[in-house]
Order: structure tokens, then sequence, then C-alpha cells
């Protein structure tokens, strides 16, 4: 089994860290976005729509999507759970995933696809060939700046993003709020309760993998 990964890309990050939190070690593959390497025939060969992260079992089937991913290992690897033990709390933890994909990792990605001359005609991740859209990275700025405003209001209520306790939540929002620094819509002061979360979560020794 290996994992086709790039190390400084959010989304493969996402399942690094799910799988330092589970303890499972797994052979890599490094593959270069920025450099174009996801959409050459060796790796469209593994994976036809040219994404990262992805996932090869051992009899040659592929899982993509880092939310699957890391629900195949909860499957395989029940302890600790990650993706809420409960059906309320596993409900939240699918919300809570669902939405950060939706308002914070897809508005990032279009702030840095739809700037950055790297991603001109690629400006949606894998072997799409579309063009740069400059209004949509404002949109973007605009929608992850409504993000973190949520986030830090239901912080008021919760220690952790889903239902009061570390999860696959809390690693899908650190890796997209990171993402959105990288791409320079920093979380404003003000927000102390996503700060104060942040650093909490940040510190995890999971968070350096
Ligand atoms: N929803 C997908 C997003 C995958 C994605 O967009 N990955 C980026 C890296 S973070 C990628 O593969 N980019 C390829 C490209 O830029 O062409 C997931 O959760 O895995």
């Amino acid at each position: 089994m290996k994992l086709y990964d790039m190390k400084d890309a959010p989304n493969p990050r996402r399942v690094r860290v799910f799988l330092a939190e589970k303890g499972i070690k797994l052979d890599t593959v490094q593959i270069d976005i920025m450099g174009g390497e996801n959409l050459q025939e060796d790796y469209l060969a593994v994976n036809p729509r040219g994404v990262l992260p992805t996932l090869q079992l051992d009899n040659g089937s592929i899982i993509d999507e880092a939310a699957a991913i890391c629900r195949y290992f909860e499957d395989t690897h029940p302890a600790p759970p990650l993706f809420g033990d409960t059906p309320q709390s596993k409900a939240a933890v699918e919300s809570w995933i669902r939405q950060i994909e939706t308002d914070a990792f897809t508005p990032a990605a279009d702030v840095l696809r739809n700037t950055n001359p790297v991603f001109e005609n690629r400006s949606v991740p894998g072997t799409s060939d579309t063009p740069q859209v400059p209004a949509l990275a404002e949109r973007g700025v605009q929608r992850i700046q409504g993000f973190y405003a949520r986030l830090d209001q239901h912080l008021a209520t919760s220690s952790y993003v889903a239902h009061n306790c570390f999860t696959a939540a809390d690693i899908t929002a650190m890796c997209a709020i990171d993402f959105a620094e990288f791409v320079g819509v920093e979380v404003p002061a003000e927000l102390v309760r996503l700060a104060e979360w942040r650093t909490r979560v940040s510190a995890r020794p999971s968070a350096a993998a």
C-alpha cells in the first residue's frame, strides 16, 4: 500500500496528520504538483483525475479524496476514533468536513490558482485545462473571511470543531486555515477563540506530519 503525496500540498497533509494521529506509517511517493508531475502519463495511470492525495491499495485499486482515504483508515484502525463515536458526533464531523472543504479549502484554492502564473490554464486542480478567473480570487478572500468568523463564533460553544473532542474536522480546519494563510488571508487578531483553538491543535505532534 502506498500514498501518493506532496509534502507542501494541503490536502495530502490532511491524510498525513490523520495517519500520525492513528500511529499508522505508510510508504509515500512524492509527486511535484507545481512542476506538473501530477499531469504526466505515469501519475495519470494511477489516478486519471490527476489530483492528490491518492491511496493505492496492495490489490492495485485506488482511493482518492482526502476524507475518503481517512475514512478507510478509520475502519481499518478504529482507535482512536477520529470521525466521531455516536450517531450525533459522526454527523457533526461529517457536516464540518463538508463545510470546511466548501467554505475554506475551495476558496483558498481559488485565491492561489487564479493568481499564481504557475496555474495559468490550471485554475481547477487536476486535468481540467481551465483558464484563470481573477474575480474568483477576490471572492475567495471574502469567503475565507466569512468562514473564519463563523468558526470563531462556533468555538464559543465547543472546545473543538465538532462535538467537543479532537476529530478529523479539526485536522481539516487546521490544514485549510494554514493553506488560507499561505495564500495571504490571515486570521484576524480579534478572532481570539479561533486563534486559541489553532494554537492548541497546531501544538499536537501530528501537525508536523
Ligand atoms: N477534494 C480533494 C481535493 C484534491 C486537490 O485539490 N488536491 C490538490 C493538492 S492540495 C491537487 O491535487 N492539485 C493538483 C493540481 O494542482 O493540478 C481532496 O480532498 O482530496
